[in-house]
């Protein structure tokens, strides 16, 4: 009797799991495991499944509707197992499941709360053919309501949340991925007989064939999304094929008592808040070219220090400069502050850029924007977002500058990763420009100093040449044997001055202009440049 109602439950998973599975593709080739243990279990045609208690951990292997033979081999050392099996293609509809875990049976009164959490720490190396598909999870069913559950750690061509049917109810990140959580109403086989139940299923979306799954946490999870789990009947590490063949081998063992492990640590930034900086001082920062794009060290134009990185080669508008980042220190789902200065000088405005590039769970290249701003022609402008969430689920992920509408050479520097929220050390119009600022050490004090004298309103108009690094302008006169400051609050971002109106004409000044450079005024240069002037 309780055989017939084991062998209900792995047909109900079956039943489940054909229902949208795609067709054969390609054969595959079968390859030898070697390990160490005692017991050893096959199926074939005539002897279809083998079921019972070995080391205190139940197991079962099942086949149907496959004219091949498949085994199962018991560890002797942990709950795990070895298993090779061959239920496709052969243009038959055969199914194989490999389970092996904690078993309570039916009517158990406890729920899975009542065991204080589940573990499983496993190492599975396992491969599939290109034909049906296969998946290694963690499997079992609840009772009141009925309930069978999967959380698939890695899968091959096919999984249960891309069955149309499914029902997709959020997402939760455990054990350092996102889980796509789905439900799905059948009629089928179950632990009950004939009935209608639903299938609970966490799908990893950085699937992994090693570590530690915190079994509990999805089960509270679902739990928290109106997903109730009821009287508790089985938890297993399972190894599951439709018309497909493979191998596996699982080190495997399933805690009772357990909750979530510690958690791995996430990487902290630096003391300043940041993961990465690229300053170029010293090289390129892991930067590189992307597409025909060559990058090279540039000493004339920088944000700040001495060195700056330079992108040319251009050839198509995504072509940039690139850096690879770690979802272990950019983890999906997480926010970081992204950040860089860039100057281009190809004689116009043009729009800058910086674009992630990552593949979706489903493997799809996504490109998404991070920050966007107008770069005036030689101007170093800041592009900057102090909140972008790395999307869910991504991996490979690539952060780059692009100029979508030009293929200019442009500049970068002070690039950034960082914590949320941290601003760009970049105010656009700063930095170095070497087109406009041949000589900035020497270059501290206005020259071209002219003066323009207005005969209506008898006052002076001052022009002079613009002072790169200039914080301000100042004005002084030379009066009765000594100078005096007009003004030293002049704009820097101005290079001219005009007196008040009515000065007395025919009365003539000496006028110096002087810079405050690096906050001191070079005075002596300035009175060298002094000119006179005559009012009229
Ligand atoms: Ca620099």
């Amino acid at each position: 009797m309780k055989n017939n109602v084991i062998k209900r439950v792995v047909s109900a998973a079956i039943v489940g799991m054909m229902m949208t599975a795609p067709a054969t593709v390609a054969p595959f080739v079968n390859t030898s495991l070697t390990v160490s243990a005692e017991k050893v279990l096959y199926t074939s045609p005539q002897n279809t499944r083998d079921v019972g208690w070995y080391n205190n951990y139940h197991h079962e292997i099942w086949q149907a509707d496959t004219p091949n033979s498949s085994s199962m081999t018991l560890h002797d050392n942990d709950g795990g197992f070895s298993t090779t099996w061959k239920c496709g293609p052969n243009n038959s509809k055969g199914n194989f499941l490999a389970r092996r875990g904690l078993f309570y049976d039916l009517n158990n009164p406890k729920t899975w709360k009542d065991y204080e959490g589940f573990t499983c720490d496993f190492d599975c190396s396992w491969s599939a053919g290109d034909s049906g598909n296969s998946r290694i999870c963690i499997y079992g069913w609840s009772q009141n309501p009925l309930v069978e559950y999967y959380i698939i750690e890695d899968w091959k061509n096919w999984n249960p949340g891309m069955d149309p049917s499914s029902n997709y109810k959020g997402s939760v990140t455990i054990d350092g991925s996102e889980y796509k959580v789905y439900t799905s109403d059948r009629y089928s086989y179950t632990i009950e007989g004939n009935k209608n139940f639903t299938q609970y299923i966490s799908v990893r979306q950085n699937t992994r064939t090693s570590g530690t799954i915190s079994i509990s946490e999805h089960f509270k999870a679902w739990e928290s999304m109106g997903m109730k789990m009821g009287n508790f009947y089985e938890v297993a590490f399972n190894v599951e094929g439709w018309e497909s063949d493979g191998q596996a081998d699982v080190k495997c063992t399933i805690k009772e008592g357990e909750t979530t492990p510690t958690p791995t640590p996430t990487p902290e930034p630096d003391a300043n808040g940041d993961f990465f900086t690229g300053t170029f001082e010293s090289g390129y920062d892991n930067w590189e070219g992307r597409g025909d794009a060559s990058v090279a060290l540039d000493n004339k134009n920088y944000y700040s220090g001495n060195q700056s990185l330079f992108v040319s080669g251009r050839t198509s508008e995504w072509n940039g400069a690139a850096i690879p980042l770690s979802t272990s220190t950019f983890v999906p789902g997480s926010t970081y502050s992204f950040s860089t200065g860039v100057m281009q000088m190809s004689g116009s405005a043009t729009e800058m850029k910086l674009t992630m590039q990552y593949k979706d769970s489903s493997g799809t290249t996504q490109y998404d924007q991070v920050a966007s701003a107008t770069a005036s022609n030689g101007v170093w402008t800041k592009l900057e977002n102090k909140a972008y969430t790395i999307p869910s689920g991504a991996s490979d992920l690539i952060l780059y500058v692009e100029a979508p509408d030009s293929l200019t050479d442009f500049y970068i520097d002070n690039a950034a990763g960082s914590k949320s929220g941290k601003a760009s050390s970049v105010t656009t119009g700063g930095g170095t420009v070497y087109s406009s600022n041949p000589n900035p050490n020497t270059n501290t004090y206005p020259t071209n100093v002219c003066a323009e004298s207005n005969s209506q309103y008898h006052q002076i108009r001052f022009t002079w040449d613009k002072v790169d690094n200039a914080q301000n302008y100042g004005i002084a006169v030379y009066l009765a044997g000594r100078w005096r400051i007009q003004t030293q609050s002049i704009s820097p971002y101005t290079t001219s001055y005009t007196t008040p109106k009515n000065l007395t004409p025919g009365k003539s000044y000496k006028v110096a202009v002087a810079a405050k450079v690096n906050g001191s005024w070079d005075v002596a240069n300035a009175i060298k440049n002094a000119i006179v002037v005559t009012v009229r």
